[in-house]
């Protein structure tokens, strides 16, 4: 039987090239190996306030992204964790099985929660909402950012306490392992080379979306924080800005940093951006005409349906183990 994956992404806003380069890029080469699983985590959207109108249009428009990305409904499975029910059933196991203090130490919530001026308790529990997507799949392997590497350590906390809980010696939930790239796991803000990428930066400048026209990717690379020493290198210490471009032009080129340092080693920023951003356009033109094509069509819907089908299956079956491990039947 082959391995099972499971990832997420939010429809919190449009995927940036961040996204794309540290999880969602793996998400299509990953499945013809193992069987995937990859979930719009709506639910994990609200823990900040969104607009109604638009979480349900991110929540469209991310799903044909996954397609246009090249995710194969017949080879992965693609679906919305809200049609899931049994991901906030599970949830509330998990929040009862895990410390307030450990969720306190996450530190996606603290620079989160710095950011907002009140702070919603599903900001919190959050971690425990994610270990369940990821265990009622029986999941192996989770493709994820750097960023996520702390949850899915809480995930495995919480999977081995409760295997040791209620498990009687034998596992119930299984032990996932994280799979993060070597190079592109932490993607910078083009504006604030030290800070991460993110798509629900209020700074546009700051990310290139994956759904952003060739002229505006040009113009946002362009303006892109670098230095003023005027050469192309690797140096993450005192270079962030150029060596995250580096990162980027790699992932879209296929070509090593240290082929791309050879490459611009004679010219300068504005040589350097420009082909940057002709590769990323290159990437992203022919995404963005499948997006396009699949984003109003009735064959998105019957990707959800099936997928919300197959997901529920599985994850009811978990569920239903979870609760009679816990007692929580008549
Ligand atoms: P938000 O801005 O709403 O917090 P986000 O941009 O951080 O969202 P998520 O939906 O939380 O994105 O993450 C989807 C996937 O992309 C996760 O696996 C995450 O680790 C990865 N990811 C997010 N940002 C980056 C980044 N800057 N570099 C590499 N991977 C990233
Ligand atoms: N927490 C992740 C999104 C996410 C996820 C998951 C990723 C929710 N559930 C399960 C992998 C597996 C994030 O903020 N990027």
């Amino acid at each position: 039987m082959k391995k099972r994956i499971f990832s997420g992404v939010q429809p919190s806003g449009i995927p940036t090239i961040g996204n794309y380069i540290g999880a969602m890029k793996n998400f299509a080469e990953l499945q013809d190996e193992y069987d995937c699983i990859y979930c719009i985590v709506n639910q994990h959207a609200i823990t900040v306030q969104q607009d109604a109108q638009q979480l349900k249009a991110l929540t469209r428009s991310l799903a044909a992204l996954y397609i246009a990305l090249g995710i194969d409904p017949q080879k992965a499975t693609l679906f919305v964790q809200s049609e899931v029910p049994a991901h906030a059933q599970a949830a509330w196991i998990a929040l009862c099985n895990i410390n307030i203090g450990e969720l306190e130490r996450m530190t996606q919530y603290k620079d989160k929660a710095a950011k907002q001026e009140s702070v919603s308790a599903g900001l919190l529990c959050y971690p425990p909402l994610m270990a369940c997507d990821i265990a009622l799949y029986n999941t192996h392997i989770v493709p994820v950012g750097e960023d996520q590497k702390q949850h899915i350590e809480l995930t495995r906390d919480f999977i081995l306490r409760f295997n040791k809980r209620y498990g009687k010696g034998t596992d119930i939930l299984v032990l996932p392992e994280p799979y993060i790239a070597k190079s592109g796991a932490r993607i910078m803000s083009l504006q604030e080379p030290t800070k991460k990428m993110s798509k629900s930066d209020s700074n546009p400048k700051a990310f290139v979306s994956l759904l952003d026209e060739p002229n505006v990717i040009r113009k946002k690379i362009k303006s892109a924080v670098t230095d003023s020493e005027g050469l192309v290198y690797y140096d993450k210490e005192n270079k962030p800005g150029v060596s995250n471009l580096l990162v980027i032009f790699s992932a879209f080129s296929g070509k090593s940093i240290a082929e791309l340092e050879e490459l611009y080693k004679h010219s300068g920023y504005g040589t350097f951006k420009s082909d940057l951003a002709e590769a990323i356009v290159s990437v992203l033109e022919p995404i963005q005409v499948r997006y396009h094509e699949l984003l109003h069509s009735p064959e998105l819907d019957c990707i959800l349906n099936e997928g919300a089908k197959r997901a529920n299956e599985i994850a009811n079956a978990t569920l239903v183990k979870m609760n009679e491990a816990i007692g929580l039947v008549r």
